[in-house]
């Protein structure tokens, strides 16, 4: 089954509001048409999706490319794959030069039954800037033989009580009977002695820990990349409440699945 998105994509150029006439020269394209498969059951045999999209006009266009996510949206599942209009059949194009733009989406082997989101994206440039539209987000009813499963926590190693102003660490075990690469996001919530929430400038309540070994821009403390003991720190700034502070772990997988709960009390002195 094929999903058809109809998309018009009408120019906004000028700042002068006055202006009755569009410049024709700086409009950049319109969206014909957009065919991506609403469904797919995989195998070995079958283990491709076809993708394409038609535009009106390419002079601005750099690249159409056609990108896969988990349905939370929070991780892409395979790298970008671009639509060309070269009339090969690597990219499944069936004519050259005609403004429809092809490409193949090859799934793997272990990627679990699921809902996944297909999103086409059109860089292309205007007054001399690289801009990106999103021209369809597609959600795939996805079938394989894997069968998703919900991801374990386990192993906590914290300390029991830590002092201000210096950094502690702490580490979890994470298990997935689908692989780490199913694992989406590793976090911890914090709570106050009052049992208040930390939420912080952000907003942000749920702090990642790391699973990316010790050369790392996160500084998360972690010890060995990729072995599923994921990692962070932590320094309590002088001004907090001392007492018993409350920590909860969690992992979620790609599917939305979240993993058991493990509590640790920290005594900040
Ligand atoms: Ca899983
Ligand atoms: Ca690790």
């Amino acid at each position: 089954m094929l999903s058809f998105v109809f998309a018009i994509i009408l120019l906004q150029s000028c700042d002068d509001v006055s202006d009755e006439i569009v410049n024709a020269e700086s409009s950049k394209f319109n969206v014909i048409e957009v065919n991506v498969p609403t469904s797919f059951i995989y195998s070995a045999n079958n283990n491709s999706i076809a993708v394409t999209a038609k535009i009106d006009n390419n002079s601005f266009v750099e690249k159409i490319e056609a990108y896969v996510y988990n349905e939370l949206k929070s991780n892409q599942i395979i790298d970008p794959v671009e639509l060309k209009d070269d009339g090969s059949s690597t990219s499944g194009d069936n004519a050259k030069n005609d403004l429809t733009y092809s490409g193949i989406i090859n799934f793997n082997s272990e990627m679990v039954s699921s809902d996944y989101i297909i999103e086409i994206v059109i860089v292309y440039t205007q007054f001399g800037e690289q801009l990106s539209d999103i021209i369809s987000q597609t959600k795939l009813d996805y079938s394989s033989g894997v069968q998703n499963v919900t991801p374990v926590i386990s192993n906590l190693v914290i300390p029991s009580s830590v002092t201000f102003s210096s950094a502690f660490k702490f580490s979890v075990k994470v298990e997935d009977q689908n692989g780490l690469t199913d694992i989406d996001k590793v976090w911890y919530e914090l709570f106050r002695p009052n049992g208040t929430q930390v939420q912080n400038s952000q907003g942000i309540t749920k702090f990642d820990l790391y699973d990316d070994g010790p050369s790392s821009a996160s500084n998360s403390g972690d010890l060995v990349s990729n072995d599923g003991v994921y990692t962070s720190q932590l320094t309590f700034p002088s001004g907090q409440p001392t007492g018993e502070w409350r920590m909860e772990f969690f992992a979620r997988d790609l599917s939305g699945e979240v993993s058991n709960k493990i509590e640790a009390k920290v005594n900040l002195q």
